[in-house]
Formats: structure tokens, C-alpha cells, sequence
């Protein structure tokens, strides 16, 4: 089914081949909904342009422009918004135990693996040097401690749950798709011998949204 426009007169400022605004089109994708885009050019550092930092003062995609001029960035921000608007399927739990179990492990997603994974990339890319303190050394070390995140991930899929957070596909699903996303971009890969994680991963790419 084609996803129908949410409304045409918000515009998501975005880039196609980042992670960030790559959890909010997947996020779109399983809502079957979509909204005008605006290509930002982030190689081609738009995002650090004055014209940019009125739209974002942190220089970042994506951001969600509102009918009435008001600017969201943060993708989780975006997302909750988006889900106030459509509220099927709940991407964020739908009752008080469910919705808390989805931000524990977004939270958890977020800072123990897609973080983890970011760090190299932030630390070591010629594209960052000069916006933030780049230390290599921290890269490395963030690095080696890949695939003891992936394996911590293992350890808790062994109980058999399809989800990352439980019996229903989430938002932290969400943010694990990105983090191995990036990782292969990075060369980090998910380790073999991590059947669980594997397992949940197949099924990941197996879904539509995977190449939103
Ligand atoms: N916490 C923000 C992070 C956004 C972010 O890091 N965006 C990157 C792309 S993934 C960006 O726009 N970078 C532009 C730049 O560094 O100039 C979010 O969740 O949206």
C-alpha cells in the first residue's frame, strides 16, 4: 500500500543517507504515512550553513517543520509527534507497562549500541573534525567494545521475545535497524556466533520499512 501524505503542509528536513533521519522515514514507513521532504545537503555541509542553524542551531537533520512554523529536530521528538497525530500501530506501547518497557529499551538502544557505534564514527570521520573534539583513540576503543554491546543484546533476545522490547515491533526496533545499518557503513558488523541478535535482525531487514 502507498503511503498516504500526512498533511502537505509540514516539511521534514532530512538527508537519505544518514542514520538519524533514516529512524524517522522507517518510523514513516511503518505508519504507512509520509510527508513532504526538503533534501538537506549534508556532505555537502548545508547542516553547518547560517541559513541552516536558524532551522536547526545545532546544525542537524532531521527536523520537522509544522504547519504553523514550529521547528522539531530530535528524530525521537519527531517521532513522538508523528504517533500523537497517527496513533496505529502504537510504535511507542500502548498502555503504561508497555510504554515504559519501550523507553527503557529505546533509551537503552540509543546509548548502549547505536551510541557505542555513532562514537566511532564521530571520532574518526574527516566529515566531523572541526565540529566537535574528535579523539581517535576513543573511536578505537568504542570500536573494540562493538560487539560486547551486540552480545549483550544476545544475552537478553535468549529468552525468545520477537522484539526488542517485548511482542511488539517498537520504536527500539527502530533504533537497533539504524545501528546496524551504520555499523555495516562503519565496518561493524553484528558477530556470527550472536544467534539471538541475528535472528531478530533477518526479520528485521525483512520488513518493508527496512529500505525506507
Ligand atoms: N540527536 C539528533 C542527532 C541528529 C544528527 O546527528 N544528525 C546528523 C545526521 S545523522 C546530522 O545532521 N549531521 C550534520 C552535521 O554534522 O553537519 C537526532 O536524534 O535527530
Amino acid at each position: 500500500m502507498e503511503p498516504c501524505i500526512l498533511s502537505d503542509k509540514m516539511k521534514l528536513y532530512e538527508f537519505p543517507y544518514a542514520p538519524n533521519p533514516r529512524r524517522v522515514r522507517i518510523f514513516m514507513a511503518e505508519k504507512g504515512i509520509d510527508l513532504p521532504r526538503v533534501a538537506v545537503d549534508v556532505l555537502g555541509k548545508e547542516t553547518r550553513t547560517a541559513e541552516f542553524s536558524k532551522i536547526n542551531s545545532l546544525g542537524q537533520v532531521p527536523v520537522l517543520q509544522l504547519e504553523d512554523g514550529t521547528l522539531i529536530s530530535e528524530s525521537v521528538a519527531i517521532c513522538r509527534y508523528l504517533e500523537e497525530l497517527r496513533p496505529a500501530p502504537a510504535l511507542f506501547g500502548s498502555d503504561a507497562k508497555s510504554r515504559a518497557q519501550v523507553e527503557m529499551w529505546n533509551r537503552r538502544m540509543e546509548s548502549e549500541i547505536f551510541g557505542t557505534i555513532g562514537n566511532v564514527g564521530l571520532h574518526s570521520d574527516e566529515f566531523f573534525k572541526g565540529k566537535i573534539a574528535q579523539v581517535p583513540a576513543f573511536s578505537d576503543a568504542q570500536r573494540k567494545a562493538a560487539p560486547e554491546k551486540w552480545a549483550w543484546l544476545d544475552r537478553e533476545l535468549a529468552d525468545g521475545r520477537p522484539f526488542i522490547a517485548g511482542e511488539q515491533f517498537s520504536v527500539a526496533d527502530i533504533t537497533g535497524m539504524v545501528a546496524s545499518w551504520l555499523g555495516g557503513h562503519l565496518k561493524i558488523e553484528i558477530p556470527a556466533s550472536l544467534t539471538h541478535v541475528h535472528r531478530w535482525h533477518e526479520r528485521m531487514r525483512a520488513r518493508p520499512s527496512w529500505s525506507a
